[in-house]
């Protein structure tokens, strides 16, 4: 079994992730899980701390000897610099600001000072788990499994990708993912990324936030994740949990599944055709996953995040100490975190698709979970079915 627990506070020392359960022989290279850091704290309307003041890198204390994991539970720590710079006896916040989770906390913990909330609450935490993501990609890896994401929508500006997401293959999602990389809002239509660009600029001066779309895809995924046979095993749902539990984000879609609820139920399938000797389908409404298993195609999902809530702009709140009408406090914030979003969803796919994998597989030794693939993958994966048997020649 998996696990991955994450500490730390938004303005505290430093933030921690637990990985435990992962197999013994995985390759861990600091700069690597660097490299998903400096993704994430990066894309056009990030503010001041993520740009100027942070710059994550991770520590690897435990688990990792000679380069690979040893099957001992992984320490990751990252720094926030930002520590440094706080007072040591900061004022109490009395008045919660919509949106977050300050209100929430209060009627939960019983917590009057809402920084209290905040500190925990607030998504500096996801780049703890971009960097356990990094570990879940590494394992991934070894099975030819690869993650990525691209953004689709910022505020009203949605990107022409030339077809829609039932549409893509495992080439095209590669080309959108190289072109989002080199985009500065991770977007692959140009176009659409200048004005993007604007929105964010415009949200900028006029003390707003802004919101949008992403598309988070995995290729290569070994068919036969997940299970039909029980309701907390369909891999369809633990993947909208992961990504719906990224702060900011409302909505998780598998494949088109909002373009599929209007199609006719013929359209609305991907066809399982004999082509060239080998098992095909046709297009991939959805989204990788049949009764909640990978079927072999990409795993495509698409999630909506909100405008974020920390806005320069005037909201309404009620101040606790005083019980009157207030503004709801501000500091600073991004302007847009859609691009970031899109990197730490990469982290909960891998990390979801890691537990699966490891649920399938064993979780003791690399070597041996490449073996008792080997041994599967013959008989199921697409492509690869014994051609008697698929014809139905064997009278099974
Ligand atoms: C965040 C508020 C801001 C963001 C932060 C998330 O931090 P601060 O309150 O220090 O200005 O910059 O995000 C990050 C620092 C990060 O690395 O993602 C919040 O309230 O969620």
């Amino acid at each position: 079994m998996l696990r991955l627990l994450t500490a730390g506070e938004s303005h505290g020392p430093d933030l921690v992730a637990i990985v435990e359960g992962l197999p013994a022989g995985i390759r861990v290279e600091a700069p690597t899980l660097d490299r998903d850091l400096a993704r994430r704290q990066t894309g056009y309307g990030r503010g001041a701390r993520s740009t100027r003041i942070e710059r994550d890198l991770v520590e690897v204390t435990s688990g990792v000897r000679g380069g690979r994991t040893t099957g001992a539970p992984v320490t990751l720590r990252i720094p926030n610099r930002d520590f440094a710079n706080q007072p040591s006896n900061p004022a109490r916040l009395t008045a919660p600001r919509p949106g977050h989770a300050d209100l929430a906390g209060r009627m939960k913990y019983g917590i009057d000072d809402f920084r209290t909330v905040r500190e925990r609450a607030s998504a500096r935490e996801t780049a703890a788990r971009v960097a356990a993501g990094a570990l879940a990609k590494e394992l991934l890896g070894s099975f030819g499994a690869r993650v990525g994401s691209f953004v689709l929508q910022i505020a009203d500006v949605g990107a022409n990708l030339g077809g829609g997401l039932g549409h893509l293959d495992e080439g095209a999602l590669a080309r959108l993912f190289s072109a989002a990389e080199a985009d500065p809002v991770r977007c692959p239509d140009p176009s659409a990324s200048e004005r993007m660009r604007a929105a964010i600029d415009g949200a900028r001066s006029g003390g707003e936030t802004v919101g949008g779309v992403f598309c988070v895809f995995a290729t290569g995924v070994p068919a036969g994740l997940g299970s039909y046979v029980q309701w907390d095993r369909k891999l369809d749902g633990l993947l909208a949990r992961g990504v719906c539990s990224i702060p900011a984000v409302k909505g998780v879609e598998v494949g088109p599944a909002f373009e599929v609820a209007a199609m006719p139920g013929t359209r609305a399938q991907d066809s399982i055709e004999w082509r060239d000797g080998r098992l095909a389908r046709g297009t991939n409404m959805a989204g990788g996953l049949e009764g909640g298993v990978t079927n072999g195609r990409p795993v495509v999902l698409r999630a909506a995040m909100k405008p974020l809530s920390s806005v320069r702009a005037r909201v309404p709140t009620v101040d606790f100490l005083t019980g009157h009408a207030a503004d709801a406090p501000y500091v600073r914030s991004d302007v847009c975190a859609v691009p970031a979003a899109g990197v730490v969803a990469e982290a909960m796919v891998a990390w979801v698709l890691a537990e699966a994998l490891v649920d399938r597989f064993g979780s003791d030794r690399l070597d041996a979970m490449l073996a008792a693939w080997h041994a599967v993958s013959s008989s199921d994966l697409p492509g690869d079915v014994p051609p008697v048997a698929a014809r139905g020649e064997t009278g099974q």
